[in-house]
């Protein structure tokens, strides 16, 4: 530990941008790495320093752990901070990283391990009083023994991959005549996809709300929690739209789940920036999902209501220091989106687009920050996430925030590439998020629906966002077509006020 005076970022986009630009506000010199295609990207000519580290695809180049540490070493660095995505969670990243030396900006790889393996965070957290989802905490493989689990829990129940993340190896299941071979199936998937066949089961809750936890913790013991965010808009388990705060939760409710994470924290020894997840249900009971152990995509949402920079923290207690402020320092201040822009087609079902940012003019003004990593004249890879960049707006309240992302995306000017800022628009107009009724089956129920009421050739005729925002207009004389499961009187509707 002690003083860090030089940052390797072994990361690329907008992330790499993001950490970078605090290092330079700390005085910290920094050093960039990057791929053959990635050599003119922002983050090679921002940093003091860049190193190619291979070719294109990640497992040669930015998930090359040999050779990042070689280039560490080699230009000096005291330090790497590891972004999100690529080695970010990589317990054997972290522990190459210490055991040459050199501080890894982030969690310890005994934290990592745990809440890598859903079993073993399910067992670290079994010590503090952390509300669960009913169900079991070890590896069921007998079929009689899952028969059995699911009928004292009650259909639909859920079979979970324990090394499992984000919804990989996941399966429902509505009743027991289908049990048998779900079983098997999550078993061989779970295998294939991460080389563990363990997989658990537990009760399933049909219409979560996603609520997570920004916590940190210094390496004394201390912990804060940073408030949470509300992540419900996301799609295949990509999430497109977050907030902070959650227009949901009450005071006595936050302070709860506030504390919850901070034991989640605790069970493994955590220091630095965590992430805790929750489901809350329909009832407002929550429930501890999993924990990530990076600095999380949309942070930015807790900065500004914080007023907090999470990277500076991060390096802060990297070097050894206390966290700064008490918990009851803390207060949240205004309202905050964002809005992920991906290359990505959301009237083709949000398939992947690549090419040449033909125009690109991100929005600025009263209330919008934008985290990008590219710019004009740049070609978006296919080799790496499709993240263009986050959009996000700043509000004194909710209704202020959602006007000033709406003047923003029409300000956003994206040519050469279908975005999801469509998409954005479409859900920062829709009712239902206005009024904040809503859950994680928000996509699946109001926009796939919606696309159904097009038809198809003129569809097929027509530029992909002009349908869009002609199907938009439509919906402002047509508002009660857009739910297909609106005979049900929602919850969250009548709690949001
Ligand atoms: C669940 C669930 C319902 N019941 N567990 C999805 C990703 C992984 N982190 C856990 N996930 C879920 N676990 C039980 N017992 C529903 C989900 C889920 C979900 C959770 C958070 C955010 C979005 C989601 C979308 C679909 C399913």
């Amino acid at each position: 530990m002690g003083k860090i005076s030089k940052v390797l970022v072994a990361n690329r986009g907008e992330i790499a941008m993001r950490v970078l630009r605090t290092c330079r506000e700390m005085g910290i010199k920094t050093v960039a790495v990057y791929s053959d295609p990635d050599r003119e990207c922002n983050h090679v000519r921002f940093a003091d320093e860049a190193y190619n580290i291979g070719p294109a695809d990640s497992s040669s180049s930015y998930l090359n752990i040999e050779k990042i540490i070689e280039v560490a070493q080699k230009s000096d660095a005291d330090a790497i901070h590891p972004g999100y995505g690529f080695l970010s969670e990589n317990a054997r990243f972290s522990k190459a990283v210490e055991k040459v030396g050199l501080i890894f900006i982030g969690p310890s790889p005994h934290s990592i391990d745990i809440m890598g393996n859903k079993l073993a965070a399910k067992k670290a957290v079994s010590n503090f009083d952390i509300p669960m989802v009913p169900g079991v905490d070890h590896p069921v493989a007998d079929k009689a023994e899952a028969k059995k689990i699911a009928e004292e829990l009650g259909f639909p129940i859920l079979i979970k991959a324990a090394a499992g993340g984000g919804g990989k190896g996941m399966r429902v299941v509505d009743s027991i005549d289908t049990i048998e071979e779900q079983l098997d199936r999550a078993i061989s998937e779970a295998k294939s996809a991460f080389g563990d066949g363990s997989v658990f089961i537990e009760r399933y809750i049909t219409k979560p709300r996603h609520i997570e936890f920004q916590i940190f913790g210094d390496k004394k013991g201390n912990y804060v929690h940073l408030f949470e965010r509300e992540c419900s808009i996301q799609r295949r388990h990509q999430k497109v739209v977050e907030e902070a705060p959650s227009a949901v939760l009450t005071e006595e409710l936050r302070d709860r789940m506030g504390k919850a994470a901070i034991d989640v924290a605790r069970s493994c020894d955590y220091y630095g920036a965590g992430t805790v997840e929750f489901m809350l249900d329909e009832n407002l009971d929550f429930y501890f999902l999993e924990m990530n152990t990076r600095l999380q995509v949309e942070h930015p949402v807790t900065e500004l209501i914080t007023g907090l920079d999470l990277v500076k923290l991060q390096i802060h207690i990297a070097e050894g220091e206390d966290i700064p402020f008490s918990q009851e320092d803390m207060k949240i201040s205004g309202h905050a989106f964002e809005l992920r822009v991906y290359a990505e087609d959301p009237m083709n079902q949000f398939l992947p687009d690549s090419g040449v940012l033909k125009t690109y003019r991100a929005p600025d003004g009263n209330g919008i920050r934008v985290d990008d990593g590219f710019t004009q004249g740049q070609e978006i890879s296919i080799h790496y996430d499709p993240l263009i960049s986050k959009l996000i707006s700043y509000g004194e309240t909710r209704e202020e925030a959602i006007s000033k992302m709406l003047r923003a995306i029409e300000e956003y000017r994206i040519e050469g590439l279908a975005t999801t800022l469509p998409f954005g628009k479409y859900v920062f107009e829709h009712r239902a998020f206005i009024d904040g009724d809503f859950d994680t089956k928000f996509v699946d129920r109001y926009f796939y629906p919606s696309l159904k009421e097009i038809e198809k050739p003129e569809r097929d005729q027509l530029e992909a966002s002009v349908v869009l925002a002609s199907w938009l207009h439509q919906k402002k004389t047509h508002s009660t077509k857009m739910g297909t499961d609106s005979d049900k009187p929602s919850p969250w509707r009548r709690r949001y006020s």
